[in-house]
């Protein structure tokens, strides 16, 4: 039987402070990620878009956090059904904070998983330890029970994912804060400077044996702003010396010969900020080498 595959389009930017990443599902359609997809031989359905609330309570530290909880709700709902209907969940974002959604619905369902987060930043921060407010610095710390609880917690008894089984690839801009509490919750973290010298081949690898021990896969999610800003441009949060594109691609290569990948977001791309979708179209094709495209 074919392998389905079930994608949610999530139109949120207001975990951001600069607005446009809520069109980023059109934009990774338009790259051609569905077609891509079934022509990979999956039996691919296409939920289509979640929609954010027209307005919400929000806060200086956790700012428009109503909207977030809400968009989250949803999305952990949708995921939930799409990992019961049996199908591997694409969630293209959006802001970062939906990550939370996702991520608790994948922890929910499969109990014990792994977390490979690649990205410029850690999003490691909660409401006491931001400098900005903004909620989509901090679903990766969410989703391990490090707060905000309020982004995870629907009601539904959260599982949260055990740090010892997360990754971070690619952080060059982490906040001081932020990095005492990821040290202190023992998240691997593999920054830009470890990947120069390891190589992503040996960084990747090291990352799928942390991400799979003693869990049954790994979600994997996935930044656009990990990537270099001039092969990545279409992003809000921009930070120089990023990933090579190729790096980029043997990191997904890799985790999809794994099988292990339970679930994937593809997050931050923003089609105001970019040239002639080169973001969008790229992050389309990521996700295709995520699921077994391969170059030869
Ligand atoms: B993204 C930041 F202060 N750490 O908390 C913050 F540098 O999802 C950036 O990775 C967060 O793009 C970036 O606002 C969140 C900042
Ligand atoms: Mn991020
Ligand atoms: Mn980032
Ligand atoms: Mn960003």
């Amino acid at each position: 039987m074919q392998k389905k595959i079930e994608l949610i389009g999530v139109q949120m930017d207001l975990g951001a402070s600069k607005r446009g990443v809520s069109m980023g599902p059109a934009a990774i359609r338009y790259g051609g990620v569905c077609e891509g997809i079934r022509a990979l031989g999956y039996d691919l359905t296409d939920k289509g878009d979640l929609l954010c609330l027209t307005s919400g309570e929000t806060s200086e530290k956790l700012r428009n956090y109503q909207q977030v909880v809400d968009i989250n709700q949803r999305l952990y709902l949708s995921t939930m059904e799409s990992l019961q209907n049996g199908a591997l969940p694409i969630i293209l974002g959006g802001d970062h904070s939906i990550a939370a959604g996702s991520i608790s619905a994948v922890s929910k369902h499969y109990k014990q998983i792994g977390i490979i987060w690649i990205d410029a930043h850690g999003d490691w921060n909660d409401e006491f330890s931001t400098e900005s407010g903004n909620m989509h610095g901090m679903p990766f710390s969410a989703v391990c029970g490090w707060g905000p609880n309020l982004m995870v917690d629907f009601g539904q008894g959260p599982v949260f994912v055990d740090p010892k089984h997360c990754v971070q690839i690619g952080g060059r801009d982490i906040d001081t804060e932020e990095r005492i509490r990821m040290k202190k919750a023992g998240v691997t973290v593999f920054p830009i400077n470890v990947i120069d010298k390891l190589g992503m081949s040996e960084v990747i690898e090291q990352a799928i044996n942390i991400a799979c021990r003693d869990t049954v896969g790994f979600h994997l999610s996935f930044d656009i702003d990990a990537i270099t800003p001039e092969a990545a441009p279409g992003t809000g949060t921009v930070v120089h010396s990023g990933l090579t594109v190729r790096e980029a691609f043997l990191a997904v290569e890799t985790i999809s010969e794994t099988g292990k990948m339970l679930s994937m977001d593809m997050v931050e791309v923003n089609p105001i900020l970019d040239i002639r979708n080169k973001t969008g179209i790229l992050a389309s094709e990521l996700i295709l080498s995520a699921l077994g495209k391969v170059v030869f």
